[in-house]
């Protein structure tokens, strides 16, 4: 039964899911984004299948261009006939808003082959970091056989660091009036930036940007890929130019990750980070789902709001921090 109380033949969905049925797609991913009682079936069929894509993470201050870069990525994999996968996740604007600005005959191009899946996403995870559901949705394209998924993600602060769980190679964009801001985000992003890209680099102050990034990355620390010195590459995406040499950059870093077997290290690692952080999920929902936990929560509040126990005494009474012998 599914949530809405109508049956739903999974295996029908799954049967058709492993012919290329887009259809299918859309709704075991809907099934899954929504924790439905076929999830856990749905996942374990597929997991045979999933690990032949390459994940491209694209992260960057909000309406840098990441969609329109997205777009142009995608239709030079479509030239090359590679099926594509694209997730966005939180987009303040909508997916398709800097192609409509620009170049609308290519996005409609992109929206109607048959071999590009978009999926938008609205939620983040509760705790801040990417939605597990969005890395669920990511193999799930992955089982379907989209070659290369770009996951995009709105990044400010600290906050697009987690997209390092979700990719493998992470591409982050600043624009010429981000200058300022690199400062403020360096510590985030040098260490996860396996490409950067400035984009709008037909405005003023592409190149100090530039520079600035060059001199921020000779004292970075560096990933697991210790060779791999990440390019920076300047674009205009609304016009398509420096694409193919973002392009080849990707691939580049792709052959590396590959050649050097820093890519199964990479996935070896993500996968402990994915799960663990599920582990940490059904525990914190087993524990805030017990009877009762809301009240006894209102109470203590209470009890620490008289004065009469300290915060750690009313944590203790909700969950002991230590196992009672
Ligand atoms: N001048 C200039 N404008 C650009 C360029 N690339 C994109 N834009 C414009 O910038 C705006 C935002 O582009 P998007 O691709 O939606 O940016 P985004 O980073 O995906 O935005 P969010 O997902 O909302 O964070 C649109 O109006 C684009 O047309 C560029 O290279 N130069
Ligand atoms: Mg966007």
């Amino acid at each position: 039964m599914g949530s809405n109380g109508k049956t739903i033949d999974v295996q029908n969905l799954l049967d058709q899911f492993s012919h290329g049925h887009r259809l299918s797609l859309a709704r075991l991913i809907s099934l899954v984004e929504n924790d439905a009682p076929e999830a856990p079936r749905i996942l374990s069929e597929i997991a045979p299948k999933v690990g032949r894509a390459h994940r491209v993470g694209i992260t960057g201050p909000p309406g840098a261009g990441k969609s329109t870069l997205v777009n142009e990525l995608a239709l030079a994999a479509r030239r090359r006939k590679e099926p594509v996968g694209i997730v966005a996740v939180d987009p303040t604007s909508p997916f398709s808003g800097g192609a409509i600005l620009g170049d609308r005959v290519r996005m409609d191009r992109l929206a109607s082959d048959p071999g590009v899946f978009i999926r938008s996403m609205a939620t983040r995870g509760s705790l801040g970091g990417l939605a597990h559901t969005t890395k669920l949705v990511a193999d799930l394209l992955d089982a379907f056989g989209s070659g290369w998924i770009w996951i995009e993600t709105v990044g400010v602060g600290q906050a697009e660091v987690d997209i390092v769980s979700a990719a493998d190679t992470v591409v982050v964009v600043l624009v010429p009036e981000s200058g300022d801001g690199i400062q403020v985000m360096k510590a985030g992003l040098m260490e996860i930036a396996d490409v950067f890209v400035v984009n709008k680099s037909d405005r003023p102050g592409a190149d100090l940007v530039v520079q600035e990034i060059r001199s921020l990355l000779s004292g970075r620390p560096l990933r697991d890929t210790e060779t791999w010195i990440p390019p920076i590459v300047k674009t205009s995406a609304n016009e398509g130019k420096g694409i193919s040499e973002l392009d080849a950059a990707i691939r580049a870093h792709k052959k590396h990750l590959t050649d050097t077997g820093a890519l199964l290290k990479r996935r070896r690692a993500r996968l402990k980070e994915r799960i663990k952080e599920l582990v940490e999920w059904n525990e914190l929902r087993r524990l805030w789902g017990r009877p009762g936990m809301d009240s006894l929560l209102e109470t203590q509040a209470a009890a620490v709001a008289a004065g009469k126990r300290s915060l750690m005494e009313a944590a203790d009474a909700l969950a002991p921090s230590k196992e009672k012998r």
